[in-house]
């Protein structure tokens, strides 16, 4: 966790807003796409998951995160598993405090949790694994690729590696209300881009999600507990050959209220090949990157620091 004296930045370039993506239209593609190569980043309305879903998964998170630490530590584990303050396991850390699990199409790895909790986490993949095939799917007919599941068969089969992760932003003491000028804030999750192929985001009524525009300022990105927020991570960065921008994103603490969040992070299967699609490239010297799978991009990934760019090893010289 960084106290920092950095100002929050104000966007140089035409930044609006966050762009919204309405998945019941299918005319909407055209704006995904602009909004997967300008920002990497969009929020998804009119999306088919059910709030009372959501609603049973948002309890059961604020549950278990009121519990005593000497209880949530009983199940403490690193990759899948309970974590306080220390991200990944090269020494970042945050004000942050979250729970992991594994989570496939049939599995879902995790034990000692709450039979509610498993349940509704089973429901909620289920469900979310959905629309992001869908999301998947239209994004692939707006950057015309045939057929439509090019993507999204790349996370919906059986040995796709998926995480679902809950994260804790709790009320942050060290934030000096008495500054006016923004000029205080604390680091909840460090800045960084996500190694897999899509994220899918939702969070309580807290904001502190902040994407990075590519002029380098900071926007914050107002809460919609209702709405979903994808980001393109760096296995469709690469897939895209550069095209769709993998969005560096961080959360910052807010100093009265709480923060909790439910990410689906969709990865492919270990032995997948992750390159440049063959319809995206006239030839393999456009190709950006050398290939990889993802179980050898992911090694490389949780050898890393938070920050690092971790594609750069694998850009063509
Ligand atoms: C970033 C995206 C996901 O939160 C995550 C993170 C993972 C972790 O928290 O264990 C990593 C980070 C993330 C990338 C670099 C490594 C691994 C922390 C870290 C320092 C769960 C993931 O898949 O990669």
């Amino acid at each position: 966790m960084t106290v920092s004296s950095k100002l929050v930045e104000v966007p140089k370039s035409g930044f609006s807003s966050i762009p919204v993506i309405d998945i019941s239209d299918p005319e909407s593609k055209h704006d995904m796409e602009k909004a997967c190569e300008d920002f990497g980043f969009f929020k998804v309305i009119n999306h088919s998951v059910s709030s009372e879903l959501v609603s049973v998964l948002d309890h059961e998170a604020v549950e278990f995160f009121s519990l005593p630490t000497s209880q949530k530590t009983q199940v403490a584990g690193y990759p899948f598993g309970y974590g306080k303050r220390a991200i990944g396991r090269s020494g970042d850390v945050g004000w942050v405090e979250y729970f992991s699990f594994f989570s496939s199409s049939t599995l879902l790895l995790f034990s000692h949790s709450t039979l509610v909790l498993e349940n509704a986490l089973l429901e909620y993949t289920k469900s979310v694994r959905k629309m992001t095939c869908d999301v998947l799917e239209m994004m692939t007919d707006g950057l015309g690729i045939k057929p439509r599941n090019t993507h999204s068969k790349l996370v919906s089969g059986e040995n796709t590696d998926s995480i679902f992760r809950l994260n804790h932003y709790p009320p942050c003491p060290l934030i000096n209300n008495n500054n006016t000028n923004g000029s205080n804030i604390v680091i909840g999750f460090g800045e960084h881009t996500d190694p897999q192929i899509i994220s899918v985001l939702r969070s309580n009524n807290t904001c502190g999600l902040q994407i990075n525009l590519s002029d380098g300022s900071w926007i914050s990105v107002p809460s919609d507990p209702s709405s979903f927020f994808f980001n393109v991570s760096d296995s469709l960065q690469v897939l895209t050959n550069g095209r769709f921008k993998s969005v560096k994103h961080r959360v910052l603490a807010n100093s009265r209220k709480s923060r909790v969040s439910m990410i689906y992070f969709a990865g492919p299967s270990l032995t997948q090949r992750i390159a440049p699609l063959t319809c995206l490239i006239d030839n393999e010297d456009e190709s950006l990157y050398e290939e990889f799978t993802w179980s050898e991009y992911k090694n490389s990934t949780y050898n890393s620091r938070l920050s690092d760019n971790r594609l750069q090893p694998f850009e063509k010289k």
